[in-house]
């Protein structure tokens, strides 16, 4: 039988290497996209291009979501099955001081995929869109959101996810595109982003019990977000494309924790002991080691948005019952994973 054929925009991100794991554990031959960096920027799938099993079924392709050429030869080369666009500037916090170029990314950069799609008519592309629950931003009434729900970004970002949601729903409407978005919900691992903020706390904390003496500086550590497992995550992205017709999916555990609760959590696993001191910006947290007190963590303002949003929590009922999901990690799961990682890591540091 013929292999189906993956192309993953974002391959050396976070999602891109669970999802290109997946694929070629499916069968698929997998093509990535991937930018020209001045450092290493592969990190994350050097063992799967180094895997001689993988020699004729994993293709990496240098490209560019702000560079339409690139992005319209390498569809046109490749004639996928199936596009999976996990590629964007991801970060919410830095698309305030980057906002045009976010919009170019992780904005645009979808339309222009969309555009090579429609020009080269192939029929048997399937679309994935990696959509986000920074398009809800605003808590209304409810605490819990569903496709359904009202959109209300809060960031550059968002405001750049929310167009490439319309613009995926509007050529699947006028062209007939297949085309879908997943709107996912916080999802972490071991391979997350060292600045974003789950990360952020277990690379520090692990480091620390090690001997480290640094201060770990947050900012809102009240956000609540609603956190699941990329390995999970990325299963559903590639279900979505399975299904029998297009549509949009919200993946999420349906529970919300705060940074705090992040942070509590992390020390239980690792068997510390930390107390909170003080409110706002005065909020520190201190470790207690043989009854010595010593700073963990400060808030720092530099880390605050200009808007934050506060609260997210996702209804994935829809996803539950069409797609069959069922994470297989919970919130403690996802904390030990991390932590089990970024201990080996730091131990492997010192
Ligand atoms: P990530 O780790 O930040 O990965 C982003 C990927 O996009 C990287 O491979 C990056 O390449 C690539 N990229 C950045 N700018 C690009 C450009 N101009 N052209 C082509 N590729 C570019 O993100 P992630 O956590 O895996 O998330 C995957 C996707 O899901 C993203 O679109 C994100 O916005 C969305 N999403 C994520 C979450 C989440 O909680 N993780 C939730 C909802 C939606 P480099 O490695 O070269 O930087
Ligand atoms: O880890 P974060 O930066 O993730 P955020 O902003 O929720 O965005 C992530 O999830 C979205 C899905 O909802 C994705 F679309 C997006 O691509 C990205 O993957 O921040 C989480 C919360 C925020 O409220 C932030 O203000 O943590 C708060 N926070 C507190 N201190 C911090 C910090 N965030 C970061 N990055 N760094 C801090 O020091």
């Amino acid at each position: 039988m013929k292999k189906k054929v993956a192309l993953i925009t974002g391959i050396s991100g976070q999602d891109g290497s669970y999802l290109a794991e997946l694929l070629l554990k499916k069968n698929y031959v997998v093509h990535g996209v991937i930018r020209k960096s001045s450092s290493f920027n592969t990190g994350r799938i050097d063992h799967i291009y180094v895997d001689p099993h993988n020699k004729t079924n994993f293709y990496l392709h240098y490209g560019d979501l702000t560079d339409s050429n690139s992005v319209y030869n390498i569809i046109n080369n490749i004639k996928p099955d199936e596009i999976y666009n996990l590629g964007a500037q991801s970060h919410v916090g830095v698309s305030f001081d980057n906002p045009e170029y976010t919009a170019e990314v992780s904005g645009i950069g979808t339309l222009r995929i969309l555009e090579a799609i429609r020009f080269l008519k192939i029929k048997k592309i399937k679309f994935y869109q990696a959509s986000t629950s920074e398009l809800f931003g605003e808590t209304y009434n409810k605490n819990i959101f569903n496709e359904n729900s009202k959109f209300h970004p809060k960031s550059p970002y968002g405001v750049a996810k929310l167009y490439s949601f319309w613009i995926t729903s509007v050529y699947r409407e006028s062209y007939g595109i297949f085309a879908s978005n997943g709107i996912l919900f916080n999802h972490e691992s071991p391979r997350r982003g060292e600045t974003f903020v789950t990360r952020k706390i277990t690379r520090f904390l692990t480091r620390k019990i090690l001997g480290s003496k640094d201060i770990l500086y947050l900012g809102n550590l009240n956000a609540k977000r609603d956190w699941g497992h990329a390995a999970d995550y990325v299963e559903m992205q590639w279900r979505i494309l399975q299904q029998k017709k297009p549509e949009d999916f919200v993946v999420a555990t349906g529970n919300a924790y705060s940074v705090k609760q992040f942070i509590e959590t992390c020390a239980k696993v690792l068997k510390i002991k930390i107390i909170w001191q003080g409110k706002g910006i005065n909020e520190r947290a201190y470790f207690i080691n043989n009854n010595k007190k010593e700073l963990l963590i400060k808030v720092d303002k530099r880390y605050f948005r200009p808007n934050e949003v506060h609260y997210l929590k996702g209804d994935a009922r829809k996803a539950f019952k069409k797609l069959r999901f069922k994470p297989k990690f919970n919130f403690k799961d996802l904390v030990e994973d991390m932590i089990k990682h970024d201990l080996e890591l730091a131990r492997s540091e010192l």
